[in-house]
């Protein structure tokens, strides 16, 4: 039997009370494993309570792939669930084939999209973190990315050996992360001193999130018609129609079951999120399973800002690919729950005067009114204020000028910082 080595049998089960649709889920597993390179050649489903705890379906459906596989010459079987170790285990000595999980799959694929130094070191211990308890001689991806694993010591099996190199390259890359994130975190810092909004773009990968990042700054980040086109955060400013300058972030996309793992990683990159001042939901509104999609990237929001002590930025919800709806009148009404909200076309721009209004009311509504008296030894901060387009009013006093100011809190505590220290 001559195999493809990048044909896979895609393998899912359809558990009572699950959000998706075993449909849906499989589709999204069958763009997945698109988007790594992988031709999948067949899909095989089963009804189930919960998974088998040995072999995640079946023994008749076990019966059944062994058939998928040798009808199609598969050399990969892709499940939809993250599989235990010992299941994960159990199907690759059964079948002698590289057994991939949904978690598997998007760590492959981010390994492939990371760019930056960060990302990569960041999806490399994601990576080791999730083989380390699955490590069987199939794993041919560790030697073929780490080189050779090192020679074995006395008494060891190769796979002590690879488990004992796989610690010590973890502990080395910990190392290396905690250097660029503190790097991140003063870059932060600095910018977190010039009182400028951060708006954070967010929402499942494919919304369109880098296409409205590019429309609204000069950022000229990736965008594609595929998962996680984006995996690094880029920070711009942006103008608004009234002139205020804000920053806008832009990051990695969401999907439903998202390996923890990942987000452990990515927890420094996600940090740009939860450090928002706003956070713009961005949702691509012809999705089919449109209010699963929104579910889980709430869920995701709020796992990521739970751990934060500051409370949930003020959210908007920007249903994007508008263009793409059959009934505008009667979706709009489906999605009356999602409060704020506007509808528009992130490649059209002429549909973005909504999204600047609640963008701009959103800003208005969470700011307040300031009143402060500026010695005229620190009337640079009024300019600061100015750019920001919210200066109200200025009157010159004796000792100082003084101003009424429309800004956040955290804009208003940066600059009484400044003028009382
Ligand atoms: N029809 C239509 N397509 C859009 C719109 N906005 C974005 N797209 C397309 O949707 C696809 C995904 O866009 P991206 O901006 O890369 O999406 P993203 O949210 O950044 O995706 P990830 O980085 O993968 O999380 C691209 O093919 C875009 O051209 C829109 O308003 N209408
Ligand atoms: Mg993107």
């Amino acid at each position: 039997m001559t195999q493809n080595l990048l044909s896979a049998i895609l393998v899912g089960i359809n558990l009572p009370h699950s959000k998706w649709s075993i449909q849906d889920s499989m589709a999204e597993l069958k763009e997945l494993s698109i988007t790594a390179g992988i031709t999948p050649q067949f899909i095989l489903t089963q009804e189930r309570i919960s998974p088998h705890p040995k072999h995640y379906i079946g023994s008749g459906k076990l019966t059944e792939l062994d058939a998928s596989i040798r009808t199609h010459h598969a050399a990969i079987i892709i499940c939809d669930d993250e599989l235990t170790p010992s299941q994960h285990k159990y199907l690759e000595s059964k079948f002698q084939i590289k057994v991939l999980d949904r978690t598997g799959l998007i760590l492959e694929i981010f390994a492939k999209r990371a760019q930056t130094y960060e990302a990569q070191l960041q999806v490399e211990y994601a990576q080791l973190n999730y083989m380390l308890p699955r490590l069987t001689r199939l794993w041919t991806h560790l030697s073929r990315q780490h080189g050779s694993i090192g020679s074995r010591g006395p008494g060891e099996t190769q796979l002590e050996t690879d488990k004992r190199q796989i610690r010590k390259r973890m502990t080395l890359i910990k190392t290396k992360l905690k250097k660029v994130q503190s790097q991140r975190q003063l870059r932060r810092q600095k910018r977190d001193n010039v009182p400028v909004l951060t708006c954070a773009l967010v929402g499942y990968t494919n919304a369109g999130k880098s296409t409205l990042m590019n429309q609204l700054t000069q950022a000229n980040v990736l965008v594609e018609d595929r998962l996680f086109a984006t995996l690094d955060p880029t920070s711009r400013r942006a103008i608004l129609p009234n002139h205020q300058e804000i920053v806008i972030t832009d990051t990695v996309g969401f999907i439903q079951k998202l390996p923890h793992h990942l987000v452990n990683a990515f927890y420094s990159t996600l940090e740009e999120v939860t450090q928002a001042d706003i956070i713009l939901h961005v949702i691509d509104s012809s999705h089919a399973n449109i209010i699963n999609i929104i579910d889980t990237a709430n869920t995701i929001i709020s796992d990521l800002t739970k751990t934060q002590t500051a409370k949930q930025p003020p959210t908007l919800y920007v249903f994007n690919k508008w263009d793409l709806i059959q009934k505008p009148n009667t979706t709009q009404q489906q999605l009356s729950t999602y409060n704020p909200s506007v509808f528009i076309s992130a490649t059209h721009k002429h549909t973005f005067s909504s999204f600047f209004d609640a963008l701009t009311q959103l800003i208005d509504r969470f700011q307040k009114t300031y009143e402060w008296l500026v010695p005229y030894s620190k009337t640079g901060l009024i300019n600061v204020i100015r750019k920001n387009g919210c200066l109200l009013s200025e009157s010159h006093e004796n000792d100082g000028t003084k101003i009424k100011a429309l800004l956040t809190p955290v804009q208003a505590e940066k600059i009484m910082n400044e003028l009382w220290n």
